[in-house]
């Protein structure tokens, strides 16, 4: 089997928010936001905008009827600005009108003054500031400072670790339709079905019953859609409801960039204490986190920065400070590794500079310290069924690590012009929702009487093929042919209190909530069949659509045994609810068993880098990745290099660029560089680990959408080795991502000082 919906996307087929027929008479919208970073509304005047053109309606905070609020934590965001603005971009007006040209007119008529308020766009200002939006966490594990002055090398340094882009291929966008009876349909594009639905029904002032969310697919989400789909829909919705006609809102480009959170940028301090023999005795790290104006999800984000500040490493005293610091910033919010990227690559710089004053590489020191199983990391989770050293291992002896290194040696001391690196990148990701709650999955699933099925679930098709998941589920566990099973929309209505659609954790809550639906519908069909043949149910069984007696085919086939069933009165329809037994975290102590369970996996990358131009190809990356036993191959396949092609973009040709008035300078495709196909590496290869279940996971599969994101961090290190390899590299600050522009400033630093000059 394939993803399913391949043809539909290839052929332009497939459908999102805004390719449906506009229903009629449906109205456009268009937002406003602050021109500037941080200030105070002195005057607002839009009576230009709400007398242009075409327009039907103009609104404010006031105008909200129900709640002014969101927020995924606590309502600490008002949904139109409240006469701060905290951000450039920040929504103070939303304008309605016939057309989206005659909204976008209005929009520029709007007009406003603003008192302003000093800038601060950098987390340790604002952390000396104080200004943070929850209080500074602590994590400690053993204790860190009697250890630095056993160690025989201890390094410190300082990062600069810059945000991301979402880049969806889809803005953010939302069709809200007035209903009977006070009631509103919204077609949103959004990862939280149920969350756009409590906001929608919030700010409406309705009871969450009469608001419908549905959704179809999305056109990527990577966590930009968590959280930040909400406001578009909400305001859909309210002017919806106040002009009792259809309205939508397409966010363009540009307005997405600017007006919507990012990965947050980190700046971090490091500390990191090894003996001779490279075992690491301590680490220290203290992330600040530019968390920008309001909480969104910066605080979840922090506490999975936390949990994955050790990485994949074995390390027996451990503290980590963390802040999240208010910037004026738009809100920054989940991005695919949600913290966990930020979290990792510290510890990686401190190993690489760690390697330098030793004299060794710096994978020596990383296989010297991974993780086995019976590790208890520093939130209290022992690590069991470890596979880290397995992958490590396998990726050193398949792709031949050992003939890499002398190759790239020899090359390197024969070319003057050209260098090359390598490294190595070792993940373990912890799978669940932190929030403990948020584990939970729902699933309906509908036998019709000609035997073709259809499948409902909480998770929402963006792209990673959840869809085409959950339909190979559905004919396994039934044992028929997956072009009888069609995946449905995710709406409100069918399923209720739906999970976002994040974590990595879709297919495993969701598919496991399938296999029950499956399993309640196939017991009292396999009692109908055991009936018909005067035997047991467990002698039956429906293999490729035959119904089998004690392993043999009968005359039966699935089609025929649905109709039997039916005239049996007996259900054909079931709802199937899954949540992971074992876990449990406190979140004030921060310990627990979060984690289901983890993923294992080991990336190589190969560059060579242009010494006269500063710019770099990747020439390979080849990864052992752990997926249990996987339901599509080419679905996983595609996860896997979808997260290590976004991975290496975060950390190479991806620059989020604000300047320090808080204006983002990369606001469109022409400033704002993702890895393209050409620029990915010419090898990719990838190598399954065999013969490795997950009893967690649906059909013992393992979650893939996270964590090979990671591995893009490998493409970092091995630019860098081969920028020494050319030069000396002399940094205060450790500033990522390494575009050409770095690197080619790297090479030629005394180049950098005549530009300053
Ligand atoms: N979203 C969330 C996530 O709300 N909680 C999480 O723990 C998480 N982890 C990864 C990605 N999204
Ligand atoms: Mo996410 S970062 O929406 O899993």
């Amino acid at each position: 089997m394939q993803h399913c919906d391949s043809p539909l996307h290839v052929t332009g087929r497939s459908e999102y928010v805004d390719d449906v027929p506009a229903p009629a008479g449906m109205l456009h919208g268009a937002v406003f936001g602050s021109p500037i970073a941080h200030g105070k509304i002195t005057k607002l005047d839009l009576e230009a905008a709400r007398s242009a053109d075409g327009v039907q309606g103009v609104y404010t905070l006031e105008d909200i009827p129900g709640s002014k609020m969101i927020g995924a934590l606590a309502l600490d965001e008002p949904l139109l600005c409240d006469g701060t603005v905290m951000y450039q971009g920040h929504p103070i007006a939303l304008i309605v009108a016939e057309t989206d040209e005659a909204a976008a007119k209005a929009v520029k008529l709007c007009q406003v003054e603003i008192d302003p308020l000093p800038i601060v766009t950098c987390p340790r200002e604002a952390f000396a500031n104080g200004d943070l939006l929850q209080e500074t966490r602590v994590f400690e594990k053993g204790a860190v400072d009697p250890v630095w002055e056993t160690c025989a090398h201890v390094v410190e340094g300082k990062i600069d670790l810059a945000g991301q882009e979402h880049l969806y291929l889809e803005t953010n966008r939302a069709r809200a339709i007035p209903k009977e009876d006070g009631q509103m349909t919204v077609y949103s594009s959004t990862q939280s079905p149920s969350a756009t639905q409590k906001h929608v029904a919030g700010v409406l002032g309705l009871p969450m019953h009469k608001v419908e969310i549905d959704v179809k697919r999305l056109g990527g989400g990577f966590g930009g859609k968590e959280d930040q789909a909400t406001h578009w829909a909400c305001m859909a919705a309210i002017a919806a409801q106040d002009l009792n006609k259809p309205v939508q809102i397409v966010l363009n480009r540009v307005d997405d960039m600017k007006m919507t959170g990012k990965r947050h940028p980190y700046k971090q301090d490091f500390k990191i204490g090894l003996d001779a023999e490279g075992k690491i005795l301590a680490y220290e790290v203290n992330h600040f986190q530019n968390s920008g104006g309001f909480m969104d999800l910066s605080g979840p984000v922090l506490e999975r920065t936390v949990l994955h500040s050790t990485n994949a490493y074995a390390i027996p005293n451990v503290k980590i400070r963390a802040s999240a610091c208010r910037t004026n910033l738009p809100p920054n919010t989940a991005y695919r590794g949600f913290g966990g990227p930020q979290g990792m690559f510290p510890l990686e710089v401190a190993i690489e500079q760690a390697a330098a004053k030793m004299g060794v590489a710096a994978d020596w020191i990383q296989e010297r310290n991974l993780i086995e199983d019976g590790y208890v990391f520093h939130y209290g989770q022992e690590v069991e069924a470890c596979n880290m050293k397995r992958t490590w291992k396998e990726a050193k002896e398949h792709f031949d690590v050992a003939g890499t290194k002398a190759r790239i040696e020899k090359f390197n001391a024969e070319n003057k012009l050209k260098k090359k690196g390598f490294a190595m990148m070792p993940v373990c990701f912890g799978i669940s929702f932190t929030k403990t709650f948020l584990n939970q999955g729902s699933s309906l699933v509908h036998v019709y009487t000609d035997g073709s099925v259809s499948v409902t679930t909480g998770g929402i098709e963006m792209g990673q093929g959840i869809s085409s998941n959950m339909i190979a589920i559905v004919s396994r566990t039934f044992g028929i042919s997956h072009t009888k099973v069609k995946s449905n929309s995710t709406n409100t209505t069918r399923i209720a209190n739906i999970s976002p659609s994040a974590a990595s954790a879709t297919s495993d809550l969701n598919g496991n909530a399938t296999i029950l639906a499956c399993r309640e519908i196939l017991e009292g069909m396999l009692k109908v069949a055991a009936k018909e043949f005067d035997c047991e149910p467990d002698a039956v069984k429906i293999i490729d659509s035959i119904v089998h007696k004690d392993g043999a085919p009968t005359e039966l086939t699935w089609e025929g045994l649905v109709l039997k069933t039916y005239f049996s009165r007996v259900q054909l329809m079931a709802h199937g609810f899954y949540t992971p037994p074992d876990i449990h975290f406190d979140p004030v102590k921060g310990y627990g068993k979060p984690f289901h369970y983890y993923t294992y996996g080991t990336c190589l990358m190969e560059v060579t880098v242009d010494c006269i131009r500063g710019t770099y190809t990747l020439d390979a990356s080849q990864i052992v990745h752990d997926l249990g036993r996987t339901i599509i191959p080419t679905v996983d396949r595609g996860q896997i290099e979808g997260g290590l092609a976004q991975g290496i973009g975060w950390v190479t040709l991806e620059e989020l660029k604000f300047t320090e008035e808080g204006r983002l300078i990369s606001h469109a495709l022409s400033t704002y560089k993702a890895p393209d196909a050409e620029f990915m590496p010419k090898v990719m290869d990838l190598k399954l680990l065999e013969n490795v279940d997950n009893p967690g996971g649906p059909l013992g599969s393992k979650a893939v959408g996270e964590p090979p994101f990671m591995y893009g961090i490998a493409a970092y290190f091995a630019i860098r080795r081969a920028v020494e390899a050319y030069r000396e590299l002399n940094e205060d600050e450790i500033y990522c991502p390494m575009t050409p522009e770095q690197v080619l400033l790297k090479l030629y630093p005394d180049f950098k000082d005549e530009v300053s000059s």
